[in-house]
């Protein structure tokens, strides 16, 4: 069992974690389509994810696989909009997945609303919104590894034009923030910073009767530990006024009422963009472009600062745009923007002392909530915290990913070091006669319960870029 640091330098350490490597690679293979990209889940998820896709890039990156990370980016780029967005699902070529994921393609409506210029590309179904924008970020990864012009080349105008649909028709004023229009697109999706937006949509019991009688996702996960009919009443409800609006931008900036500058998905677009503009260096792009993405930064950087950074809470908020009004929710969004390396020296030490390694709210002790692992997704004196549920509280290997990361920027070795360790620990399950590596989709900060599905392609994609 991987337990302290000591530990990790042992031979039997390193073994196992030479295991875990070829093993979480194991699971990518099993999961990634032919001639095509990696589900996150067979069972669970059976289509492509957005930036899911990118973490798994990552890790395939790290592997050394590195056609097999170009190619999931590949696949992902391929169903961009002619807007710019890109899609947070492209749905599976065979129609029959559609059996085994609600909501399905036809759900969306997209090729009936919107019109081909601006839409999906001929022949690949998607949804129609966005998820954070890890893309650039994972290319960045392949190119530290190889640099292949030719891929790179390709890649690029793809990812600047959708940064550039983010930090236009989702910034219509130009704050330097984007604004997501539905919880899925967060990333995060029932995190409490999104419940009082949701309490206040009027959904009908008709609504919520409808989608329990359609969900799957928790049919062989537990409901207990999925989002609620009622939430996802609200998730669909959204989709239907988007289509009400025909996925245009500019009604859907007037009337949405879910609009929220989102502070893990502006760090993670801040950060994309500083990979953006190292690609754009390799590729010798014309100055004015780089000039582009560098006065996006700013205008992030400075919006962070300005309007999204609360004194009294030393942390940041979201943003809601459709009540004008910040969103105090003490979440793992806390800690994303120190991966961007938004916060000043003073801001990240804060962060650090007094949010993460208070015992109240994420560090492990038993001052009021108890707790035994890193990270978890919500901070346990926050009311709406629950271990189990999604996440409302679960440790996930990808914002503990992104908050290591985070970590090493400001120097915190010794924390990045624990959440590491935990990170690692947590996805050492044995079983007997079988593999140790089950790669669970969530866990349980108090007792490292798993939950949702095994096999799950970033749990594995991010333990290779752990084992480093
Ligand atoms: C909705 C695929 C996705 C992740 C999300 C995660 C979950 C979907 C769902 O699964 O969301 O997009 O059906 O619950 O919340 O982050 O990308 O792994």
């Amino acid at each position: 069992m991987l337990q302290n640091s000591k530990d990790m330098n042992s031979s039997t350490q390193r073994d196992d974690l030479e295991r875990l490597r070829t093993e979480a690679y194991q699971v990518l293979k099993t999961n990634r389509q032919p001639g095509s990209a990696t589900l996150p889940s067979p069972k669970q998820y059976p289509h492509q994810w957005n930036w899911d896709s990118a973490f798994i890039a990552i890790g395939l990156a790290a592997y050394g696989d590195l056609d097999g990370a170009q190619a999931e980016i590949q696949a992902l780029l391929a169903g961009q909009w002619g807007n710019g967005m890109l899609p947070h699902i492209i749905y599976h070529p065979d129609l029959k997945m559609d059996e085994r994921y609600f909501p399905n393609r036809d759900d969306w409506g997209v090729r009936f609303f919107v019109n081909t210029t601006d839409g999906p590309p001929q022949g690949i179904d998607t949804s129609g919104i966005t998820q954070p924008p890890v893309a650039a970020i994972a290319v960045e990864a392949i190119l530290k590894k190889r640099i292949d012009l030719p891929f790179l080349e390709t890649v690029y105008p793809k990812l600047y034009r959708y940064h550039q649909y983010l930090l236009t028709a989702r910034d219509p004023d130009q704050e330097g923030l984007a604004f997501i229009l539905h919880p899925w697109e967060s990333g995060l999706d029932n995190s409490p910073r999104w419940q009082p937006l949701l309490d206040a949509m009027p959904v009908s019991p008709e609504q919520v009767n409808d989608v329990r009688q359609r969900r799957l996702d928790n049919k062989g996960v537990s409901g207990w530990q999925r989002p609620t009919d009622e939430d996802y009443a609200c998730y669909i409800e959204l989709i239907r006024r988007y289509r009400t609006y025909r996925y245009d931008p500019v009604a859907l900036g007037r009337q949405c009422p879910f609009l929220v500058q989102d502070v893990a998905f502006n760090a993670i677009l801040h950060r994309a963009n500083a990979a953006l503009l190292h690609i754009a260096d390799v590729l010798q792009r014309p100055d004015a472009e780089k000039t582009t993405i560098q006065a996006w930064r700013a205008r992030t950087a400075t919006a962070f600062q300005n309007k999204l950074w609360s004194a009294a809470d030393g942390r940041y908020l979201d943003f809601d745009l459709a009540h004008n009004r910040p969103i105090n929710q003490n979440t793992i969004a806390t800690f994303i923007p120190l991966f961007a390396q938004l916060p000043s020296p003073e801001q990240a030490d804060l962060l650090v002392q007094a949010h993460l390694k208070n015992p109240r709210e994420y560090w492990p002790g038993d001052v009021g909530r108890e707790s035994r692992l890193l990270i978890p997704t919500t901070s346990k004196n926050n009311p709406l915290y629950l271990p189990y549920n999604y996440w409302r509280g679960p440790i996930w290997i990808n914002t503990n990913w992104l908050v290591i990361k985070g970590l090493e920027n400001y120097g915190y070795h010794a924390e990045a070091q624990r959440v590491r360790q935990d990170t690692l620990s947590l996805l050492y399950n044995p079983i007997p006669n079988g593999t140790p590596w089950r790669f669970w989709e969530y866990f349980d900060p108090t007792n490292a319960n798993v939950f949702g599905t095994d096999g799950f392609s970033w749990s594995a994609a991010l333990a290779i870029e752990l084992c480093g």
